[in-house]
């Protein structure tokens, strides 16, 4: 049985899914086109609408602009709300026009820098009209070779224009700053990793925060301690989940490594993230390049839900008396107990309490959508980047 207080963190808990995951994706090499792809935005929000009424805890579309432009985004808010979807983040895009080449808010020439600001301020504009509380920046920018562009002075034209992408934000929007590794550049990426983007948020502003998206680390990075040290100083905004073997491979998150996205939920639940007004936005990030979109959302959003459910059965109790006696083997059984629970008949339970299936995956089954959106759809839907 789940503690009132954990089935009240689950009932609570809110995953947002992207807009692009449910298009069509690839690689440079190949994109094999799906069936019963949406072909417009609304087509999206019908498809997260059933991702939200299966699994209960997916009532927000995080948006892509230009990928999701329509020409009145009050209306798509409302056409949304009809379905029982919130607009979400508002995901810019400053990195596929010809002028970005070398870089957007970057860029040595002054009249790029100025058009990625004004598309930035742009996207503020957009989500006060959707009603979006988060601004969720993702910066291309980067060089090749050393000597290619001066790194300091990269450094301090992402200040100068996030400062004031940050001043023209209304006072309930965030502005949050992911950072990568490498790719699309192989030097130097200008917001490499999270000290980067902490330093960085450090001065644009107080609603400045990291966001961590875990397929942007070198192999064998400790996410979790990032994580626990953003969240004690107050910058831990959000993720973008999804699993990694290699590189930013945008698996479905949960499938490479379920330990480790357990042991990110354990730090985010106990630096008291998943609190009311906790500010930690769980987002998903993910491609799916072979298996159908919305049962795969499905599937990745009770992957964050059985997480989250694990490290909630973590008996904190019992783990600060054994850290206190400097038990480690207690310490240690006690976290890897819970994740070794299966949560499933709980969580399966917990949904019949909401009014839910309680397997989703196979009530999408019995539901025909899928059938239905690819008699409706056929294959001409969008693709990532379109
Ligand atoms: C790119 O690698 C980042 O993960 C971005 O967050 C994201 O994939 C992109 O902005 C899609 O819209
Ligand atoms: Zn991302
Ligand atoms: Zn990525
Ligand atoms: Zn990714």
């Amino acid at each position: 049985m789940f503690s009132a207080q954990a089935a009240r963190v689950l009932r609570a808990q809110r995953i947002e899914t992207p807009s692009w995951a449910y298009g069509n994706s690839g690689t440079r090499f190949k994109v094999f086109p799906r069936e019963g792809v949406p072909r417009t935005p609304q087509e999206k929000i019908d498809d997260a609408a059933k991702v939200h009424e299966l699994t209960g805890v997916a009532p927000s579309l995080a948006l892509h602009i230009p990928w999701d432009r329509v020409p009145d985004f009050a209306e798509l808010r409302r056409y949304a709300a009809d379905r029982g979807i919130a607009l979400g983040a508002i995901n810019p895009n400053v990195f596929q026009d010809d002028e970005y080449r070398y870089g957007s808010v970057c860029a040595p020439d002054p009249g790029v820098r100025r058009k990625a600001i004004d598309h930035l301020l742009e996207c503020v504009e957009i989500g006060v009209a959707t009603g979006s509380k988060v601004l969720s920046v993702w910066l291309a920018d980067g060089t090749n070779y050393a000597g290619q562009d001066d790194i300091r002075a990269r450094q301090d034209r992402i200040t100068e224009a996030l400062t004031e992408v940050h001043d023209a934000m209304p006072r309930d929007m965030r502005l949050l700053l992911e950072y990568k590794l490498f790719e699309p550049h192989f030097y130097t990426m200008d917001v490499p990793d999270w000290g980067t983007s902490f330093a960085q948020c450090l001065r644009i502003g107080e609603r400045a925060q990291v966001l961590v998206d875990t397929g942007h680390h070198a192999p064998g990075t400790n996410i979790e301690f990032i994580v626990a040290v953003l969240l004690r100083e107050g910058r831990l905004g959000g993720f973008h989940f999804n699993s990694r073997n290699y590189a930013d491979d945008d698996l479905m998150v949960g499938a490479a490594d379920p330990f480790q996205l357990f042991r990110i939920m354990h730090e985010i639940i106990g630096g008291g993230g998943l609190e009311p007004g906790g500010g930690v936005e769980l987002m998903l990030d993910q491609c799916h390049n072979l298996e159908p979109s919305v049962p795969a959302m499905i599937r990745s959003v009770m992957n964050v839900q059985e997480a989250t459910a694990k490290a909630l059965l973590v008996d904190r109790a019992a783990l600060a008396s054994a850290q206190a006696d400097g038990d480690l083997l207690a310490a240690n059984a006690v976290v890897t107990d819970a994740f070794n629970t299966d949560v499933r008949p709980l969580l399966g339970a917990l949904r019949e309490e909401m009014g839910r299936h309680p397997d989703p995956v196979a009530a999408y089954r019995e539901s025909g959508y899928q059938q239905r959106i690819e008699a409706e759809r056929g294959q001409g839907g969008m693709s990532w980047g379109a």
